[in-house]
C-alpha cells in the first residue's frame, strides 16, 4: 500500500499579504474528491504563515515554514525557531532546501539540528537532498544523495514526522527534468537508506517527495513513478490553477 500523498507548494521568497488570493483560489479547488486523494500544504514567507494558517483553517491544507533555526530561543538575530512556526500555526517545515545548502552554507549536520528542532516543536520536518549536474555527470548521484540523508535525517525520525524531498539542484527552477527511470532510481535508493534511517516497519510509511520544475504537464508521469509520493513545487505554487492542477495528477 501506498503512502497517501502529498503535494506541497514551496513559495521560496514570494508572496505578500494580497497572495491570500492564491490561497483562496486552492482552497476553492481543493474539492471533496480531490481532498480524499492527496493532502496538501503551502510553505509561504514566514511573514505569511500566520495570516494564512488562520485563512487556511479547517480546509484541510497544511500550512508550513521554509527555514527554521535548530534553537528555540536567543540571540539569533534574524532567525525564527521551529516554536515560532509552529506558534504562528506551522504544522510543517522543510530542512535543508537545496536553495538554503547553497547560499547559506547549510552542512548535513545543519539541516539535521534544524529537522530535530522541528521534531521537539511538533512540526514535520520536510527534508531535502539531491545532486548538482556535477555530481550526476560524475555518476555520484546515488552516493550524494544517501551521504546527504544519513546526516540530515536526525535520530527519532519517523513516517509521521519525516518527508523526504528528492530535488535534483540541476532541475530546480530550470525547466529540466529527470527521466522517469531515473527519479525510480533514486527514489528506490531513498527508500532503501530509510530502512536504516527509520527502522523496516516505518520505512515504506515516509513520504518520499519529488522536486524540481513540476509542472501540470509533467505531474502525471512523475507522480506514477514507483516510490514517488507525491511532489514539492517552486514556480507552479504560486499560480493556484497550476498548483491544483498537478494535485490532481493523482
Ligand atoms: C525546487 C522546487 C520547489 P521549482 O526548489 O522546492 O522549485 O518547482 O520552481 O523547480
Amino acid at each position: 500500500e501506498r503512502p497517501r500523498p502529498l503535494v506541497a507548494g514551496n513559495w521560496k521568497m514570494n508572496g505578500l499579504k494580497a497572495s491570500e488570493k492564491v490561497l483562496t483560489e486552492i482552497q476553492e479547488g481543493f474539492v471533496a474528491a480531490l481532498r480524499s486523494k492527496v493532502d496538501m500544504a503551502i510553505c509561504p514567507p514566514a511573514t505569511l504563515i500566520a495570516q494564512l494558517a488562520e485563512q487556511a483553517e479547517g480546509s484541510g491544507i497544511a500550512i508550513g515554514g521554509q527555514d527554521c533555526h535548530a534553537r528555540e530561543s536567543g540571540a539569533f538575530t534574524g532567525d525564527i525557531s521551529a516554536e515560532m512556526l509552529a506558534d504562528a500555526g506551522a504544522t510543517c517545515v522543510l530542512a535543508g532546501h537545496s536553495e538554503r545548502r547553497q547560499y547559506h552554507g547549510e552542512t548535513d549536520a545543519d539541516v539535521a539540528a534544524k529537522a530535530q528542532a522541528a521534531h521537539r516543536a511538533g512540526l514535520v520536518a520536510i527534508v531535502c537532498v539531491g545532486e548538482t549536474r556535477e555530481e550526476r555527470e560524475a555518476g555520484r548521484t546515488l552516493d550524494v544523495v544517501r551521504t546527504q540523508l544519513k546526516g540530515s535525517v536526525p535520530a527519532g525520525s519517523n513516517s509521521t514526522n519525516l518527508v523526504v524531498a528528492y530535488e535534483p539542484v540541476w532541475a530546480i527552477g530550470t525547466g529540466l527534468t529527470p527521466t522517469a527511470a531515473d527519479v525510480a532510481e533514486v527514489h528506490a535508493a531513498i527508500r532503501a537508506a530509510l530502512r536504516v534511517l527509520v527502522g523496516e516497519a516505518e520505512q515504506d510509511k515516509v513520504r518520499i517527495l519529488y522536486g524540481g520544475s513540476v509542472k501540470p504537464s509533467n505531474a502525471a508521469e512523475l507522480m506514477a513513478v514507483e516510490n514517488v509520493d507525491g511532489a514539492l513545487v517552486g514556480g507552479a505554487s504560486l499560480v493556484a490553477a497550476d498548483f491544483l492542477g498537478i494535485a490532481g495528477a493523482y
